[in-house]
């Protein structure tokens, strides 16, 4: 182990870090749930040098864990605890190498930031798309990654539906240059559909270009309430039809969760009610009326009863107020209690059947459960997350935990939805792969990362339980 640590700092110096201190960031998962230990931390600075590390890395029989912002929230970036992994940061690789407003095009190394990337495009008149909440650590790779979503994939899509181009080290140590930013290219397989979603396990993404979209010029954000959760569907429906391309985001959050925010200090804009929704519109037409369309939507429902009361924001701060009671969601129910994560999505119009069968199940069933469900309700996702106190024991919280997420998932999955909407596999949830999903489809993945990474040492024990063979 001495020998392969030794030609790694030959060819990184201090890019190869091996101080407990300085590592422990790279060892923890954001949750705080998950710590590894690594052979090394690697964060070499350029394709040709990240390529050396695996090559070394594979001679040697290391595992190779990639990280981007360590944001993510099933494990997939944590090294296990053999201290026979070696974490490959990106952090040391985020330029931003071109923008394109003709072709809409974006190309950037692979640890740049989502906000970084916000930045540099709108600086160039342009929209990068991807946003949520973690957009100030998580990078493009991991984005592509992961596949992520967030809270403007309803009108752009998620991370692979922006994707134009790739550039990959492959676990063999070769460099595949796909980065192309062509609209069309059907030029056999593609390719970098594979890499977007396959969480680290078929390669490291170095580098990506992406779409763009038209900047907005005018946005107006406003906060529903509402009784009942078929009102939540129907509202989305009814806006759908009256504003269409201009909504940028739909949100819904439960009562509980306002709740929740309001005891850490943030304040409601609405009257206390069972639901919530944000809505957000954008164009990039100073001219599109958007604040008379949004006035005259929410005086039709409040008139015709889908919601009980609304707030639109008449001020930037405004806006952002509306904006914490949902993109702090995360953090508001770490800091609540045990909070255990499901992230799950179901056909659109099973929502409400969703909501309702999972709040009525957890509640019977587990006395001191909070069910704190939120998420983006346009793309059927939602995070219908379960909060238990902080002072029960570890042991019955974990057991209580995963019988509530066979309850929420069994749920999901007979409303016709999936156990992992937008986060991805990572460690936490291999056996639901294995439970809920076609053997044939299982069989074709591990295929796949069969034939891509022969030495199985890429992110070995995520995606998949046993090794290959
Ligand atoms: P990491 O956490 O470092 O890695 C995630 C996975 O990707 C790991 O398996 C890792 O091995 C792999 N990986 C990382 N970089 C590369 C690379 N260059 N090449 C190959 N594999 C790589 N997710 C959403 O989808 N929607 C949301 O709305 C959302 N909101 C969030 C809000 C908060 C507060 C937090 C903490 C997380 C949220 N996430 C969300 C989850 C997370 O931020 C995303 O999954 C994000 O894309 C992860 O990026 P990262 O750079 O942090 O990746
Ligand atoms: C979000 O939508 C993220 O904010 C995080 O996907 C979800 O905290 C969660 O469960
Ligand atoms: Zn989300």
């Amino acid at each position: 182990m001495n020998d392969v640590v030794g030609k790694l700092r030959e060819l990184l110096g201090s890019g190869c870090i091996t101080d407990p201190e300085v590592a422990d960031a790279y060892l923890t998962d954001w949750r705080g749930l998950l710590r590894g230990r690594a052979t090394c931390v690697l964060r070499p600075n350029s394709v040709e040098l990240l390529a050396q590390c695996v090559r070394i890395c594979r001679e040697a029989g290391v595992g190779i864990v990639p990280q981007g912002g360590n944001t993510g929230l099933v494990g997939g970036a944590t090294p296990n605890d053999s201290g026979f992994q070696a974490v490959i940061s990106t952090a040391s690789m985020r330029k931003i190498r071109s923008i394109d407003p003709v072709d809409m095009s974006v190309v950037a190394e692979a640890g740049a930031t989502i906000a970084d990337l916000q930045a540099a495009t709108a600086e160039a008149g342009t929209l990068f798309p991807l946003s949520f909440a973690s957009e100030g650590t998580a990078t493009l790779g991991g984005a592509l990654a992961t596949n992520a979503g967030g809270i403007s994939a309803v009108r752009y899509g998620s991370a692979r539906d922006l994707l134009l181009g790739m550039e990959v080290v492959l676990p063999d140590g070769r460099i595949w240059n796909g980065l192309r930013t062509l609209r069309k290219d059907n030029a056999g397989y593609a390719l970098k559909h594979l890499f977007s979603g396959s969480e680290g396990t078929l390669g490291i993404i170095t580098a990506a270009a992406m779409k763009l979209a038209p900047q907005p010029r005018v946005c107006e954000v406003a906060f529903c309430a509402l009784e009942t959760e078929d009102q939540v569907l129907d509202l989305w429906m009814k806006l759908r039809a009256a504003a269409d391309g201009n909504v940028r985001a739909i949100e819904y959050l439960s009562g509980s969760c306002v709740e929740l925010a309001k005891r850490d200090g943030l304040r409601s804009p609405v009257q206390r009610a069972n639901h919530y929704v944000l809505i957000e519109l954008t164009s990039s037409r100073r001219d599109a009326g958007l604040r008379e369309m949004l006035e005259e939507f929410l005086a039709g429902a409040l008139e015709d009863g889908t919601i009980v009361d609304a707030a639109l924001a008449q001020s930037g701060e405004q806006r952002k107020q509306m904006w914490r009671l949902r993109e702090d969601q995360t953090e508001v129910q770490k800091r609540a209690g045990r909070d255990f994560k499901h992230d799950i999505a179901v056909p659109v119009a099973r929502v409400p059947d969703l909501l309702r069968r999972c709040k009525a199940g957890i509640e019977a069933g587990f006395a001191d459960a909070m069910v704190v469900p939120f998420g983006h309700v346009g793309d059927g996702n939602i995070h219908l997350n379960v909060v238990l106190p902080a002072a029960v024991g570890t042991e019955w919280a974990r057991e209580q935990g995963k019988r509530i997420g066979e309850l929420v998932y069994d749920i999901a999955i007979s409303l016709g939805g999936t156990f992992s909407a937008e986060h991805g596999i990572g460690r936490a949830k291999i056996d639901l792969l294995e439970k809920h999903r076609d053997p044939v489809e299982i069989d074709l993945m591990r295929k796949i990362k069969g034939a891509l990474d022969d030495s199985g040492l890429f992110n070995p024990d995520r995606v998949f339980s046993r090794p290959l063979g």
